[in-house]
């Protein structure tokens, strides 16, 4: 097991789009025990390949108190089934901001597990924020594209500010 380094907005390597795994394999059940051990050590809750710089469609989650119910989802396509809900967002890739967005609070998730079968889960809640904060970044977005040009500007200018004094 190993822990990840975490690309940070505005880093353009969050903006690619992942491509799908064609094999669930161990070099990709080591890249969901990696990103997990790296989620927990944070500590979040959901972390997605493109935010440790691999750009395949895996993500992870785990929104319980007690950080001992870890969801690895490969290939992973929701539906919206809910309604819209408000929530506060932070992100691993974005540290120290937490910003509202808007989202369905039940979805139909359709993945791969680690073994490479397809299973079904239907999330609402925090569980279902998640996943789809997650779906996001592997689509090369992120949750300060949903806020105003001058929030994400103020956001991106402050952690480029703290980026050049990590490197001075
Ligand atoms: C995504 O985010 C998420 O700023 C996961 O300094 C978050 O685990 C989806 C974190 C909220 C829905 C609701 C953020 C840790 C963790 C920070 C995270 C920080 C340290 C974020
Ligand atoms: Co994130």
């Amino acid at each position: 097991m190993a822990q990840l380094e975490i690309l940070e907005f505005p880093d353009t390597r969050l903006r690619t789009v992942a491509k799908p795994v064609t094999e669930v394999d161990d070099r990709i059940r080591t890249l969901a025990a990696d990103m997990l051990e790296t989620m927990y050590a944070a500590p979040g809750i959901g972390l997605a390949a493109s935010q440790v710089d691999v750009h395949e469609r895996v993500i992870v989650v785990d929104v319980s108190e007690d950080q001992d119910d870890p969801h690895v989802f490969i290939n992973p396509e929701y539906e919206k089934l809910g309604e819209p809900i408000e929530y506060q967002e932070g992100c691993l890739s974005v540290p120290g901001f937490y910003e509202v967005v808007t989202r369905s609070d039940k979805i139909k998730v359709s993945a791969l597990n680690t073994k490479g079968e397809t299973f079904e889960l239907v999330a609402e809640g925090l569980l279902a924020i998640c996943i789809q904060h997650e779906i996001d970044h592997l689509d090369g977005k992120l949750f300060v594209d949903y806020l105003s040009n001058l929030k994400r500007t103020r956001i991106r200018k402050k952690l480029e500010k703290q980026h050049k004094m990590a490197v001075s």
